[in-house]
């Protein structure tokens, strides 16, 4: 076997529901590799979670990036506990610093209703439904910057700032224009809200215009924040990529993926494209404390971002035959977990994608 095809992988599962997803991941990683002829070196890192937390009074370790090391990808679950750290702390010192550390200015997130998934919208097939969301990853609303005045008093004071730069904003308008390209529609959706931000966003609008004189040969549009949520709901068929900024993107990927059936099949990859940092591949929901501990998640988010790892990594045919499990396995409700009115739990549907596998 030639180098090229061993990967390094970190793994990640981090809290709650995210540490019973992840071993369904891997399983299927694990087949897809015995059956595709490439293997994984697969670090397991206990990082990164709120019992780490607990035990050292921060959710990582200072020489987090050392121990990490140069893999090929990180594999992550979820992270959060808020009974007993802060949600914007264990956020913070986790996700959120591997994006900006490890420049993973991408975050793609497919909107795809998938067959066999039951959809709350009325009359929608398979097919009708099927689009990017293509989020701003390390900049925008999610800055952090800002502070308070006069806490506790009368006369406190609290501002945050949203920052946005033109080589952030450039770059990921750039990566959503190309993508809409690789696409039959070529059309690209710009998520803003310049009529009540009045600063930020007709300066983005504007980043959006520069960036389509570009590309003549795909189409696009923009919608208020507010009215998209509803266009999402109301007419998900339109939409082909959906360029946001990070919080804009946030609300968007948890939207479209419920209008689908359940935000437990929804992956996400949060990608350096210059593939000079390692890219991050995790579901797109969160530890879910109600639920963890039953055994009872949908491993399929977790499974769907292995296969954008495989393709990020330069195999697609894994990834394909992954995503044709997955279909599979959804079509039978004996299989499907109960977000999807199934009756598998979390053990059953992640061995019967791998067994799946061909
Ligand atoms: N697997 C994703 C996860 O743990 N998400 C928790 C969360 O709240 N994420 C917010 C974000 O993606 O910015």
């Amino acid at each position: 076997m030639s180098a090229e095809r061993n990967y390094k992988i970190s793994v990640i599962p981090g809290d709650g529901i995210g540490k019973e997803v992840m071993p369904e991941g891997v399983r299927v990683l694990e087949r897809a590799a015995g059956l595709y002829g490439f293997t994984l070196d697969q670090t397991w890192h206990d990082f990164a979670n709120c019992d780490y937390y607990a035990r050292h009074g921060q959710m990582m370790p200072d020489d987090w990036k050392a121990q990490i090391g140069d893999p090929h990808a990180i594999f992550f679950g979820a992270v959060g506990w808020p009974d007993t750290v802060p949600d914007h702390i264990s956020l913070w010192q986790s996700i959120l610093q591997f994006r900006r550390e490890y420049d993973q200015y991408i975050n793609l997130r497919p909107v795809r209703l998938m067959p066999g998934v039951p959809c709350p919208l009325a009359g929608r097939e398979p097919g009708d439904i099927d689009f990017w969301v293509v989020r701003e990853n390390t900049e925008g609303e999610y800055s952090s910057v800002g502070g308070k005045m006069f806490p506790g008093t009368p006369r406190e004071i609290v501002m945050q700032e949203t920052v946005m730069t033109r080589h952030g904003t450039e770059r990921v308008l750039r990566y959503a224009f190309d993508l809409a390209r690789t696409r039959e529609r070529r059309h690209v959706t710009s998520a803003t809200k310049s009529n009540g931000i009045a600063i930020s966003m007709p300066w983005w609008d504007e980043r959006v215009e520069e960036m389509a004189a570009h590309y003549p040969d795909v189409t696009h549009d923009k919608y208020h924040i507010d009215i998209l949520c509803a266009q999402f709901v109301m007419n998900p068929d339109r939409f082909d990529v959906v360029v946001a900024s990070n919080l804009f993107g946030d609300i968007l990927s948890d939207l479209g993926p419920a209008c689908t059936g359940t935000i437990g099949v929804a992956p996400s990859a949060n990608i350096n494209p210059e593939r000079t940092t390692p890219s991050l591949f995790e579901p797109v929901h969160g530890s879910a404390p109600d639920i963890a501990g039953k055994g009872i998640a949908n491993p399929i988010g977790q499974i769907w971002s292995a296969a954008m790892m495989l393709e990020h990594l330069g195999e697609p045919d894994a990834a394909a035959a992954i995503m044709r499990a997955v279909e599979t396995v959804l079509a039978e409700p004996g299989l499907r977990t109960r977000d999807l009115k199934g009756s598998a739990d979390t053990e059953q549907c992640g061995r019967a994608v791998a067994e799946a596998l061909s």
